[in-house]
């Protein structure tokens, strides 16, 4: 594997930390590369699963309303298509805290979480859904196949992509997939990243970086066949994949369309990613540029969202506290830790509203029309937003 992209020394993407435990902060170096057979494109490096997803892994997938809003259909979509036959049963991998599941769990339809992260898997038990709360492989596939029988659908989102012993992910759905059960995943999209130069999205959890060739390659290796690939909009372009076991389903246009797409922008290519290398240094010199021009003007920036982008951006462009004093997030579990790395404190969204700085560098840049929509009075008193992909520009 050649190496693409080297985003130098960098902590855990969501290791947000207490001051006291800084001392102690694991590092390593983050870089990026593409197989040279399937073009997976993948870390170089694997920081230990147990390591990101512990009791207190701080992502809440049900933090933002636009995406309850998704997952919420996601589930109806899938009790309307797909969970119609008698006691149908339906796996979610890597569940958190039960976004997608609780309107499963609601309509009294069978289904299992597997979610290692204990909080997140709590807050989802409290809404009624079931989970084992253990790290999904083939063995423990095989488990929930001998306890529940197949699957009539797996599904995972912004999950699978996160799981270093991806084989054995695919041999445990292959083993625990009914006859004409579907796998389907949403991930954020490689082809997205590129266009977005959205280098932030690369950090230790995330050990792929899905397209549809290699995903198509993927599923070929594993006895399963990639049937339908459909883009969607959530974290900046996420595409969500489809598979099903071969010959079962009559794959949709849309494969052989971004197939041919990927093919003819040459996503797969090494000299593809060594032109997003070159931009995301740019985006490094013209960030840090505006940020020392607002210094000498006499105004201040501050960081809105904490999302795990946060720690890449921070820590490759060199930002601190003295460039960003603060950054609010309306995450609880985010709230009164430092950014991984650069130790920027994370405070409450009201921290922002009791001091509206002159300008915020908007971190959860996915997330722009929401937050832009809740916080006009940033802007009716002049304030304004900062973004860096997919160049830095000021609004
Ligand atoms: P957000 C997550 O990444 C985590 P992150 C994960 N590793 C993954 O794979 C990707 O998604 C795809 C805050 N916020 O969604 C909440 C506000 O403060 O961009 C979050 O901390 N106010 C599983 O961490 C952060 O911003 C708001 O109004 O990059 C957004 O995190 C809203 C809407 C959000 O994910």
């Amino acid at each position: 594997m050649l190496k693409s992209i080297d985003l130098g020394q960098q902590p855990r993407g969501n290791g947000f930390l207490l001051p006291r435990d800084v001392e102690n902060e694991l590092t390593f170096h983050l870089t990026m590369g593409l197989c040279g057979s399937c073009t997976m494109a993948q870390l170089q490096g694997e920081v230990p699963q147990e390591l990101r997803y512990h009791d207190s892994y701080p992502y809440h997938a049900s933090v933002s309303a636009v995406h309850r809003e998704h997952f919420e259909g996601n589930a109806r979509y899938f009790l309307e298509h797909e969970l119609t036959g008698p006691d149908p049963f339906i796996v979610e991998i890597g569940s958190n805290d039960g976004v997608m599941l609780a309107t499963i769990a609601q309509a009294g339809v069978r289904h299992l979480g597997v979610e290692p992260s204990k909080e997140v898997a709590e807050l989802s038990m409290a809404r009624g859904v079931r989970v084992l709360s253990e790290f999904f492989d083939e063995t423990t596939a095989t488990k929930i196949r001998l306890e529940h029988g197949p699957a009539d659908v797996i599904f995972g989102a912004n999950c699978i992509a996160h799981i270093a012993h991806l084989a054995s992910v695919c041999r445990g759905v292959e083993s625990l997939l009914g006859p004409d059960g579907v796998f389907v995943f949403e991930e954020p999209y490689f082809g997205a990243v590129v266009d977005n130069t959205a280098f932030d999205m690369i950090y230790d959890e995330h050990s792929f970086y899905f397209a549809v060739r290699s995903i198509k390659a993927m599923a070929e290796r594993f006895g399963l066949e990639l049937v339908n690939a459909e883009p969607l909009p959530l974290h900046g372009g996420t595409m969500r994949y489809t598979l099903g076991r071969p010959g079962m389903r009559t794959p949709a246009p849309a494969v052989a369309e971004f197939l041919e797409e990927e093919r003819a922008r040459g996503l797969g290519e090494h000299e593809t990613l060594l032109r997003f290398s070159a931009r995301v240094e740019r985006i490094r010199d013209d960030l840090n540029a505006l940020l020392a021009r607002i210094r000498a003007e006499g105004h201040r920036v501050v960081g809105y969202g904490a999302p795990a982008k946060t720690t890449t951006v921070t820590n490759y462009c060199g930002i601190g506290p003295d460039q960003i004093p603060y950054v609010v997030d309306n995450t609880p579990a985010k709230q009164g830790r430092l950014v991984p790395g650069t130790h920027i404190p994370v405070l409450p969204p009201s921290a922002f509203h009791e001091d509206y700085p002159e300008y915020a560098l908007l971190f959860a840049w996915n997330h722009a029309e929401e937050i832009m929509a809740k916080e006009t009075a940033f802007r009716d008193r002049g304030g304004r937003w900062i973004l860096y992909v997919p160049d830095v520009h000021v609004l």
